[in-house]
């Protein structure tokens, strides 16, 4: 079984990612421009196929250590008290692409990120009734897909610590935005864990299982940052801070560059970090060179992606512009954060090349 696979750093993006690419689309940047991402705009990634389901007699089967194996129904989820909460979801292997050697697996750029407002009920209750046994440890979540992954046959499978399945703000979740989750973001229901990287956030949830050991599925040891396939490596978890802006003025078709007026231009992007607040943003016109305070719009909500404006006046010539967030624990992006064989967590700050007449 193998868990990562490297391309030569000469390797252009097989059809077979390219394929990937097109079924797992990102968040056009200029959405940055909305407070919550337009369902149809918020990114995807999906391992298998979109599993086809019904809301009409879903539940979700319960085993392991508990006490009591009754399934949870959706009528009764849904019956449960409901909260709505922003929160900010980004693929872990957002960034992937631009490492070089490119670890091969969806090629993200940046755009692995959405914002959308989840209405669902706490998790816990459900995990109470069910009788959490003495020696739980984990609580293991699996979806309706399936499919075949570093030649392992599996359902989408992966587990949080008893302790951050216990938190009050892990939803089981069936809206988005105001509207049932669509096909492809879980119908009719999925797990939402605010502040960790996306993959914990199981969709078409069908089945959860307390454990006595810690879980060692596939997806759970893919997800780690490694040297190589030997690496036993560290878990990817949470959301590292990062800042991206809405790329100004006009773009070219194909490359993507913009072509901007010279003179006042008001920068504005977002920042999220799974981790706490966004303490600061900084923009860079001179490819990171020098670097600027950003000023921050009020947060939110605690995992949701904060707004920020910076005003530049844009001189004429060719800029490399960067943004990069710190959050309230210190982390900041670095400029070479450190390779790993999954492609995960490369926070390196974005570039936009601006060409302003
Ligand atoms: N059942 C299931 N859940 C899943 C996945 C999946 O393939 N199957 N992908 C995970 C990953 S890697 C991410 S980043 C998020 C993406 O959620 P979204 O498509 O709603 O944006 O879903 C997660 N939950
Ligand atoms: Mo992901």
């Amino acid at each position: 079984m193998s868990h990562t696979d490297v391309g030569p750093v000469s390797e252009g993006i097989s059809i077979d990612e390219l394929r990937l690419a097109a079924r797992n689309h990102g968040m056009p940047l200029e959405a940055l421009r909305y407070d919550l991402t337009p369902v149809g705009l918020h990114y995807l990634l999906i391992h298998f196929d979109i599993p086809e389901t019904e809301s009409a007699d879903w539940s979700v089967e319960l085993g392991g250590r508990v006490g009591d194996p009754r399934p949870i129904l959706l009528d009764e989820i849904v019956a449960s008290p409901a909260v709505t909460v922003p929160v900010t979801m980004e693929c872990a292997g957002n960034g992937r692409a631009l490492l070089e050697p490119r670890p091969i697996s969806q090629p993200w750029l940046d755009e692995a990120v959405g914002t959308a407002a989840w209405t669902g009920t706490p998790l816990r209750p459900f995990l109470e009734r069910a009788g959490v046994g003495p020696d739980a440890v984990e609580v293991v979540f699996a979806g309706a897909d399936h499919g075949t992954q570093g030649d392992v046959e599996q359902d989408y499978e992966r587990s949080l610590p008893l302790d951050e399945a216990m938190r009050d703000d892990v939803l089981l979740a069936w809206a988005m935005n105001g509207q049932p989750l669509p096909p492809q973001h879980g119908f009719p229901l999925r797990l939402l864990v605010p502040g960790w990287y996306g993959m914990a956030s199981v969709k078409w949830l069908r089945r959860i299982e307390l454990v006595s050991s810690p879980f060692d599925g596939f997806q759970q040891e893919a997800y780690r940052l490694r040297d190589d396939d030997d690496d036993p490596g560290t878990a990817v978890t949470r959301i590292q801070p990062r800042a991206l802006m809405v790329p100004p003025g006009d773009p070219d078709f194909l490359t993507r560059e913009r072509f901007a007026d010279a003179g006042a231009i008001r920068l504005r992007g977002r920042a999220w970090s799974g981790y706490g607040p966004i303490a600061r943003v900084e923009v860079s016109s001179d490819d990171g060179a020098t670097w600027s305070d950003a000023a921050l719009e009020p947060a939110p909500a605690p995992y949701a992606w904060v707004g920020w404006t910076f005003d530049w006046d844009a001189p004429a010539g060719r800029h490399r512009l960067r943004a990069r967030a710190t959050d309230e624990t210190g982390a900041t992006q670095p400029d070479d954060p450190p390779w790993n064989a999954g492609g995960f967590s490369n926070t390196t700050p974005q570039v936009v090349d601006v060409t302003v007449g």
